[in-house]
């Protein structure tokens, strides 16, 4: 049975955008416009209570998280395209760097997104649950998110120093942590101080995935 998959443009739904792609896998594609509030309706809600993208539905069975889908879809799918470990240590550290990037990399990314100014690039804009009201906006949380970020990004820049990818060859995690890379730098952050990631950057863009999604502007 195919796959249906729920997204929204310039969302965390392109990480599932491209790892679908990158696998070939053919889906049905459902589009959601966040700020016309698609992601809050009655029908939206049965199949992801929590409300956002991205969605997928496989033989019935609904999947929400990004990490989740991205760790099920390799599984089930990668492991024969040599883009995802078999299971066993080097599954172990595929899990690692997919979860680390959403819970510390996306996490600080997010809250800087909702700190700055609306009309920042890459700021939250008021149609999206994360939106922060202007007047409870703190300095400190703009400067907390953005050391977070400075430092997710020096860890990631140190597991690249002996590495082209994250797993030497390019897999699922790059596209993963690729997309979350890519959003942090749309919001004006350079990589100067990471020649790591700059160069990991680079020879990730070179896929043709993610070359398309990045001349998408998404
Ligand atoms: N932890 C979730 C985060 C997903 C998420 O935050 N999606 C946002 C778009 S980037 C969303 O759907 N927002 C809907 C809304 O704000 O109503 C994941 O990784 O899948």
């Amino acid at each position: 049975m195919s796959i249906s998959f729920y997204y929204a443009p310039m969302s965390t739904s392109s990480i599932t955008e491209a790892v679908l792609a990158e696998l070939s896998v053919d889906y049905q594609g459902v589009e959601l416009d966040i700020d016309a509030g698609d992601t809050r309706t009655e029908a939206f809600l049965k199949l992801n209570p929590n409300g956002r993208v991205p969605v997928i539905v496989h033989e019935g069975v609904i999947i929400w998280e990004s990490v989740a889908i991205t760790l099920y879809l390799g599984e089930t799918f990668g492991t024969e395209k040599a883009l995802f470990p078999e299971s066993g240590p080097s599954r172990g550290e595929a899990m690692k760097w997919v979860v680390w990037s959403n819970i510390n990399l996306a996490d600080a990314a997010g809250k800087l997104a909702a700190e700055l100014p609306p009309d920042a690039p890459g700021a939250v804009q008021q149609g999206s649950q994360d939106f922060v009201e202007i007047e409870q906006r703190r300095p400190q949380a703009l400067l907390k998110a953005r050391q977070t970020l400075h430092h997710c990004f020096e860890i990631l820049n140190g597991a690249l120093a002996d590495r082209h990818f994250l797993l030497n060859d390019y897999s699922l995690v790059d596209t993963h942590v690729f997309v979350l890379v890519a959003w942090a730098l749309s919001m004006e952050l350079e990589l100067s101080a990471f020649p790591n990631i700059d160069a990991w950057f680079a020879r990730c863009a070179q896929r043709p995935v993610l070359a398309a999604m990045m001349s998408d502007g998404q």
